[in-house]
């Protein structure tokens, strides 16, 4: 293994998910067996600490990838010759925060980070924003950075992805493995468009497979509008209930499968991620709304040609108005 190491950069590293996310990136679990990595871990002064702690365990666990940790809560040294940016670390709702005012502490944290990235980032840096409004942290960002695609600019929906694509698989008793085709449209929260309009489960038609085992199409159809799709949108709420705290490995998780499928590809195979609109399916430009997708090792492309019924469409106008709105907010605020 003579691979020059790769420099992935985390915000947030002192937080739940950096926890979760750093040992497995260190394990090769995202960019490979073969694949050496740099980290380097981005923290406000008050999570100096969590992070420093962290990288005291990462030189405890010998990872044979590891070519070293950096802690720091300087921007421009964190994105320095970062290739992989994972922002994580976010400004969580306050008790009696408005919309808009969460928007601006947010635009606070991924504007200047867009920008830094600009500067400092190696040439063929890629971000995935998993911190909350990640779509519009994430157009935020994009619209902040010189020099640097808005296209390398992504935000985490592989969450609400695998959270549906485990839905399906139970109540069909199928694996995970066997389903392909699921989608998430739309912002990442509660508008939501979880469709398996398109999915197969071992080769068979998804619809078909859940008329099947509901007994009629009529049936299968209500599980999915009233139990399947609320229950993926507000599984993390479910989550906060039943654990006690939000959702952790499994955000990890999906946060890893985004980045390792974005530069290592999907094939043919489908996923989700919320990527910047060129107007497909008729989403406004340069919105960062989740699509049906695949990389071929070079970034997400939507999958195009799907037909949408008055359902779908339905749904994912819901969901891109409430992008549009976090939008017009943040153009109200003079961000972008
Ligand atoms: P934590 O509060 O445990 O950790 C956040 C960390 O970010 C803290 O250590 C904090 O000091 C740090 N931080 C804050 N501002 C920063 C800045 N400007 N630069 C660097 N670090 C900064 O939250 P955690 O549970 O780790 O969740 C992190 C974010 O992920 C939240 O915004 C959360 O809402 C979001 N999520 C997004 C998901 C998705 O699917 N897109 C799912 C999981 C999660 O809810």
């Amino acid at each position: 293994m003579n691979a020059a190491p790769v420099t992935v950069t985390l915000t947030g590293a002192g937080g739940q998910i950096g926890y979760a996310l750093l040992f497995r990136i260190a394990a090769g679990d995202m960019l490979g067996p073969d694949t050496p990595v740099r980290l380097r871990l981005l923290e406000i002064p008050q999570g100096l600490r969590a992070a420093e702690g962290a990288a005291l365990e990462l030189q405890d666990g010998a990872f044979a990838l590891l070519r070293g940790v950096e802690v720091t809560d300087d921007p421009a040294v964190a994105f320095d010759g970062c290739s992989i940016a994972m922002l994580v670390g976010a400004r969580p709702r306050g008790p009696g925060m408005e919309r808009s005012d969460l928007l601006a502490a947010n635009a606070g944290i991924f504007g200047p980070q867009g920008a830094a990235i600009g500067e400092h980032a190696a040439a063929d840096v890629r971000a995935v924003v998993v911190g909350n409004p990640a779509n519009t942290n994430a157009l935020i960002a994009a619209a902040s950075t010189r020099g640097v695609p808005a296209e390398r600019f992504t935000a985490l929906t592989r969450l609400d992805h695998n959270r549906a694509v485990g839905q399906l698989a139970a109540v069909l008793d199928a694996g995970p493995g066997d389903i392909d085709g699921v989608a998430i449209w739309g912002n990442h929260s509660a508008t939501q468009f979880p469709d398996v309009d398109h999915a197969t489960v071992r080769g068979m038609a998804a619809r078909d497979a859940l008329t099947a085992r509901f007994g009629d199409a009529a049936t299968a159809a209500r599980w999915l509008d009233d139990e399947f799709v609320p229950r993926v949108a507000r599984r993390g709420a479910e989550i906060i209930e039943v654990r006690g705290s939000s959702s952790v490995a499994s955000a990890a998780n999906a946060a890893i499968e985004h980045v390792r499928d974005d530069v290592r590809g999907t094939g043919e195979r489908w996923t989700s991620a919320a990527v910047v609109s060129h107007g497909e399916y008729g989403v406004p430009e340069g919105l960062v709304c989740s699509f049906p997708v695949r990389s071929d090792g070079w970034g997400y492309r939507v999958v195009e040609g799907l037909e949408l019924d008055a359902r779908a469409r339905t749904r994912l106008e819901a969901s891109v108005a409430e992008l549009t709105a976090e939008r017009d907010a943040v153009r109200e605020l003079g961000v972008i």
